[in-house]
């Protein structure tokens, strides 16, 4: 018997009241408090019926007054208010990936930004028909860093990436007028739509939804990721431990926060130098430990083997550690709540992005062409800093498991490539996670992802739903905070597989892999995306024919619903677990959960009742299943 044992939601509870008690003797504000002042919700806002996009209103929607003073219906004023918060996620993702594509283009020998995966930049190349043969690898980075940027603004065509699809998908996308054009115009089309005065009509802002949500999973999400690769290298499996315990009470604690990996790759570079080392001892610690929290842990959990301290819920729980001398935050998903709290201890809340400014904190620009000073910077001051800590104030949660990460599609088809019988090519396929899956030893894939949200217990949903498609032999790939959650509890640990029913098990045992498998951050989805159509085209299959779904069970921000929105018009059945604030108009309703079946082979699944959500995602998944006869 192995001595493997998960992390249970209620262990993460009570370390979590422990910490709180902390907070309460120093008055620090929690989320866990001002949920409650915030609770009830608006009814309002919670259906999607409330529109405030004009100064005649704000205008709510009741039987009494079923239309807004310009007349808009509910249905109008939910699907408006679904399309804009696709846009803000659209926006967020694709300017993200945008970053990236302008740090590639400071890319340089020796300099602190190199490229890291030639070959990966040279295949991209080679798909966008630009020249490689005898071309300087940075002259091709440059040149790929302008065309990528390009893609936000062209004057005219699609999106490069789409090519990536099957032609069938492709045929869809078409036929449904849904391909997006430039990154930016389909965000910019999505606010044009939904000013006042323009469109009311559901379908056509569902379409919209649809098309803004691919500009960013086969658009900027697809920049992010792919040009982070060819920078910082594309993941393969790499040992590395979660939860808060990965904190280390003698050292240096640098939290890494947020979501662009230029700034957490130079703050892990430069912590780890030797001249780093020895100034966090000249100040009395006994080394520097970098962990994350958010995608950017995620990112470098992936690449660089960073312990991931937890997700996005747990944020201000590093803080209350009292061993925290930094947290350094990029871009999205940051409480501005860190500022004050920071202040309850002696942490620095340090912010580095133009684009996500805060009260209380110490604003240190992070410029490409500085990165390397930049973080040294910030390195020196999480040193200086470690003399200021109150010992009576530090307590970190002995806490953490091990978690095998790294999953990249090149790494999953590598992997599976090397224990099966089937011919291996060069470049690898997925035809051997195809066999299994055909062969019934796996019965379907399901990509988990996604946030935290109060309104669901904090990681349970993660945690119960992962548990029980294992156990019936549905292998997951997972992202996000989701990703981070399974981590934690350790359902990364390959020693996980002990839960998986027979056929998964022996799988994660031929190939040596936990049975969820890290695939990076939220932009990362677009990996997953490649991966469905990698499998069809191996298959023969559309992806909408394939026993796989996808699941957001705790999801709370726009980007999710870009997401959700991208992964059903590639044609994956999405579940969520949480509302996304269209319950007041069945015509949307109606349109996401059914209607766009018709233009993209895959709708929505919205159910609160975790259990329940889980059991229909088994049902799809055999359906699926029977309608190929496997
Ligand atoms: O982009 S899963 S809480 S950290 S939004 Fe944010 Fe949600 Fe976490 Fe990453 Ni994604
Ligand atoms: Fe009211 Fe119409 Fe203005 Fe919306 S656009 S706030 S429904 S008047």
């Amino acid at each position: 018997m192995s001595e493997f044992k998960l992390t249970t939601v209620e262990e993460f509870e009570a370390a979590t009241a422990r910490l709180l008690e902390t907070g309460a003797k120093v008055g620090a504000d929690s989320w866990q408090m001002r949920v409650k002042n915030q609770t009830p919700h608006c009814k309002f806002g919670e259906q999607g019926v409330c529109c405030r996009i004009c100064a005649m209103g704000p205008c709510r929607i009741t039987p009494k007054a079923p239309r807004g003073i310009c007349g808009c219906d509910v249905h109008g004023i939910v699907g408006r208010n679904f399309l804009r918060f696709t846009a803000g996620g659209a926006a967020t993702h694709s300017d993200h990936g945008r970053e990236i594509c302008i740090t590639l283009g400071h890319a340089k020998e020796g300099g602190d930004y190199q490229v890291k995966d030639p070959e990966k930049l040279i295949r991209i190349a080679k798909e966008w028909g630009v020249e490689t043969e005898g071309k300087d690898i940075y002259d091709l980075a440059h040149e790929m860093s302008d065309l990528a940027q390009e893609e936000y603004g062209k004057i005219r065509g699609n999106s490069r990436w789409l090519k990536r699809a099957p032609q069938h998908t492709q045929d869809l996308w078409h036929e449904a007028e849904i391909e997006p054009r430039a990154i930016d115009r389909e965000v910019s089309c999505a606010l044009h739509m939904t000013h006042m005065g323009n469109t009311s009509k559901p379908e056509a802002l569902i379409r919209q939804a649809l098309r803004n949500g691919l500009s960013d999973g086969w658009g900027g999400s697809m920049c992010g990721t792919e040009f982070s690769d060819v920078l910082f290298g594309t993941p393969k499996p790499i040992e590395t431990e979660a939860n808060l315990g990965v904190m280390n009470a003698e050292n240096v604690n640098i939290v890494v926060h947020g979501h662009d990996p230029s700034l957490s790759e130079m703050i892990c570079e430069y912590a780890d130098s030797k001249e780093m080392i020895d100034y966090a001892k000249s100040m009395g610690a006994k080394g520097i430990t970098v962990s994350g929290v958010c995608c950017t842990s995620n990112e470098v959990a992936m690449r660089r083997g960073i312990p991931m301290a937890g997700n996005f819920l747990q944020q201000e729980n590093v803080v209350l550690t009292g061993a925290c001398e930094a947290i350094v935050v990029d871009v999205q998903c940051i409480f501005p709540a860190l500022g004050p709290l920071s202040k309850c201890f002696h942490t620095k809340f340090i912010t580095t992005s133009p684009i996500c400014q805060m009260p209380d904190s110490d604003f240190i620009r992070f410029n490409a062409d500085t990165a390397g000073e930049n973080a040294k910077q910030i390195v020196k001051l999480a040193c200086e800093n470690f003399k200021n800590r109150k010992p009576e104030l530090v307590h970190i949660p002995d806490m953490k498991q091990k978690a095998t990460v790294g999953y990249s599609v090149e790494a999953i088809v590598k992997t599976l490539d090397g224990v099966t019988n089937s011919q291996v090519d060069e470049t690898g396929t997925t035809k051997p996670l195809l066999e299994c899956i055909t062969s019934g030893v796996i019965r379907g894939a399901v990509a988990m992802v996604g946030c935290n949200n109060p309104k669901v217990r904090p990681d349970t949903a993660h945690i119960e739903l992962m548990k029980k498609l294992i156990a019936n032999d549905i292998v997951i790939i997972a992202s996000g905070c989701s990703a981070q959650a399974a981590a934690r509890a350790g359902l990364m640990d390959k020693a996980a597989k002990d839960l998986c029913g027979a056929g998964l098990k022996r799988v994660c045992e031929l190939a040596d892999i936990p049975p969820v498998l890290h695939m990076g951050s939220c932009v990362d989805i677009s990996r997953m995306m490649i991966l469905a159509s990698e499998l069809a085209k191996d298959s023969g299959l559309n992806i909408s024919q394939l026993p796989v779904v996808g699941c957001a069970p705790e999801w709370m921000s726009e980007k999710a619903v870009s997401i959700g929105n991208y992964v059903v018009a590639t044609g994956i059945d999405t579940f969520l677990g949480v509302d996304p604030y269209v319950s007041g108009s069945t015509e949307v309703a109606g349109l996401l959960t059914e209607g766009v079946r018709d233009w993209v082979e895959a709708a929505y699944t919205v159910e609160k009742d975790i259990d329940k959500l889980g059991d229909l995602m088994i049902e799809r998944i055999e359906e699926k299943r029977e309608a190929l006869g496997i």
